[in-house]
């Protein structure tokens, strides 16, 4: 009998834009962070997409000793890709930015494809008291962030990592940024099959409606061919419903705690793994497979688990 397609399935644990008091479920110490990184790829996780937070408040931080502090818990307990982010939060140099990819070698990092406006802040409105004292302001003053993913700052993370032979999570939140990526291999920046994120539903990126979805994939298919593998992740109150079309699509789908809180219309997820197994379930029994780890190293051209620096 012909296999099934394979869905890989990233879980994004805590990443830059929701803060503690957003959701008690929300992961920041390192304990929290490995826990439920580890238990989403229990669930059927194969991609762990992961950022670091301050231990003692939340914040957001790239300072690579605070990576340091679970990355290799997540890697004895589980045979899942880690991907670091290269995204920081908002206000950091490129150069910081790159720091923990380039320190730890993972399999996988994200790259953003373009500058933007990025905010949150309409999300500031809707809490009346905080847990910790930097997240109101942080939270509101996303109105005036724009953030920075230059050609020379793509071209930096490109440089500098080149000799890590890290494959890319090319974070796509327009459809400029399709073509933005179609000049950086055109120079040579990066190699095939590329990964695309094509992002849905941040505001200062295109909206989450299923025709930009096909319009995203319909460009992508016309500038990479079969070069490119993608994936799709819608913000918020977006993500479950334009994960099941893209895994219908024959896409793959990112969730998690750092593109949603919640597990359903006003319902705060519990965690990581609720939202993974609950598109798992429904990818099932659609159905598609869900990729093992192998699974996905071998669709991704992935280096392998033995060649990361952690
Ligand atoms: N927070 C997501 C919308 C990154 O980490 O480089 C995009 C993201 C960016 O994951
Ligand atoms: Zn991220």
């Amino acid at each position: 009998m012909a296999k099934r397609p394979r869905t890989i399935i990233t879980c994004a644990i805590t990443g830059a834009i929701h803060t503690p008091t957003m959701s008690d479920a929300l992961p920041y110490s390192a304990d929290d962070i490995a826990q439920q990184a580890v238990e989403a790829a229990e669930a059927g996780a194969s991609i762990l997409h992961l950022h670091a937070r301050r231990p003692e408040d939340g914040g957001v931080t790239i300072d690579p000793d605070a990576f340091s502090t679970f990355l290799p818990r997540i890697k004895q307990a589980t045979n899942a890709v880690i991907n670091i982010s290269t995204g920081g939060s908002l206000k950091n140099s490129i150069e910081e930015r790159v720091a923990p990819a380039k320190r730890f070698s993972p399999e996988m990092c994200s790259l953003n494809m373009g500058s933007m406006n990025f905010s949150f802040h309409p999300l500031a409105k809707r809490y009346d008291s905080w847990k910790f004292d930097w997240e109101k302001e942080y939270v509101a003053n996303s109105d005036t962030y724009i953030f920075r993913n230059t050609f020379r700052d793509i071209e930096t993370v490109a440089t500098e990592l080149a000799s890590h032979d890290i494959k890319f999570e090319h974070e796509c939140y327009d459809v400029g940024h399709l073509y933005n990526l179609r000049f950086c291999m055109d120079i040579g920046l990066f190699k095939a099959p590329i990964f695309i994120q094509f992002i849905f539903g941040i505001l200062g990126g295109i909206g989450p409606e299923v025709d930009n979805l096909i319009f995203m994939k319909r460009t992508a298919d016309r500038l990479f061919g079969d070069e490119y593998r993608w994936s799709v992740l819608g913000a918020g109150g977006a993500q479950m419903g334009l994960a099941t079309t893209a895994s219908q699509m024959g896409g793959n789908v990112r969730v998690g705690l750092e593109d949603s809180l919640f597990i359903s219309r006003g319902e705060l997820a519990q965690s990581n793994a609720q939202q993974v197994a609950k598109i798992r379930q429904i990818i099932e029994s659609l159905g598609c497979e869900v990729a093992t780890p192998d699974e996905a190293r071998e669709i991704l051209n992935l280096k392998g688990a033995d060649r990361v620096g952690f």
